[in-house]
């Protein structure tokens, strides 16, 4: 597998657990919206505020989002989706030496993403619209493939799988071959099981305790558990107050071997990846008495 990512101009180096912070510019994301976007337009000084302070926390990619995938998420129309993810990208990647990712499925997004810095696609749909698949392979970017079963907003109507794991295993597979199709590199692709995408909290927990199936497919691994609902099935806490739970998850996906970890809470997840990459160092180091 491979150790560095080259995402458009920038690299990232994969021998550590790297984080990538969560930037939305919509209105109503989940756990987040409207933060960074403000009377009807992405508020670029609270953006800069809040890169800064992500990065200062030490993330090492910055997802932005133009698009809420929650449930019942207004609809956005591709203009306005291209107008949010340009806005924040082009003031990003003037003000900081980082790893922009474009959190879309829309082609046109992907393409004008690319041209003003973008390093990495993030595509929720894995890729699967119409133009994307060839619109990803132009770019030349990095890309992460995702998994979803359904669309959003009737994805958690009742999922089924056979095996979760296996299922999705499959899926990913799959998809990096259609990927290594219309000739893309697989050493800039990265897979994710889509945590909370069309999966119970339990598929999700099953997912998560045989992680390691995915991490052995060859690509890295990024995962999404910040304060997904999955936490909410254990623990009654509104998304702001489940920091404590998705660094715990996260530590869990880290330790079954992925690579990247999609996170809100980027200081508390910073903390928590150090201590455990100092373990399992002085573990490697250690001699056996
Ligand atoms: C945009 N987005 C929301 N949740 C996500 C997850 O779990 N993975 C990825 N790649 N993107 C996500």
């Amino acid at each position: 597998m491979v150790n560095t990512i080259t995402c458009g101009a920038r690299t990232l180096d994969l021998s550590r657990p790297r984080i990538m912070g969560v930037l939305n510019v919509t209105p109503d994301s989940f756990s987040d919206g409207g933060q960074l976007y403000r009377n009807g337009r992405v508020d670029t000084d609270a953006l800069l505020k809040r890169a800064e302070q992500m990065l200062g926390e030490g993330a090492d990619i910055l997802d932005v989002g133009g698009e809420s995938t929650r449930p019942g998420a207004t609809v956005v129309s591709e203009a306005e989706e291209l107008d949010r993810v340009v806005t924040a990208v082009e003031a990003l990647d003037q003000h900081y030496d980082t790893v922009i990712s474009v959190d879309t499925s829309t082609p046109s997004v992907m393409r004008e993403s690319a041209k003003c810095g973008a390093g990495l696609l993030n595509d929720v749909r894995g890729f699967q619209r119409p133009q994307a698949l060839q619109t990803a392979a132009d770019s030349g970017l990095a890309l992460c493939v995702m998994h979803m079963q359904g669309e959003p907003d009737t994805m958690q109507t009742a999922p089924t799988y056979n095996d979760v794991v296996q299922d999705i295993a499959e899926f990913l597979s799959q998809r990096l071959a259609d990927l290594g199709a219309v000739g893309i590199d697989l050493d800039r692709v990265i897979i994710d099981p889509g945590f909370g995408f069309g999966k119970t909290a339990k598929q999700n927990y099953e997912l998560l305790a045989r992680l390691e199936i995915l991490s052995n497919l060859g690509q890295p691994v990024l995962v999404g558990l910040s304060r997904k609902s999955m936490i909410s099935s254990v623990l009654d806490r509104p998304p702001e107050q489940r920091m404590v739970a998705s660094v715990a998850l996260a530590l869990m996906a880290v330790e079954r071997g992925a690579r990247i970890v999609r996170a809100h809470d980027v200081g508390a997840t910073f903390d928590a990846l150090s201590m455990w990459q100092t373990a399992r160092h002085a573990l490697s180091q250690s001699q056996p008495s």
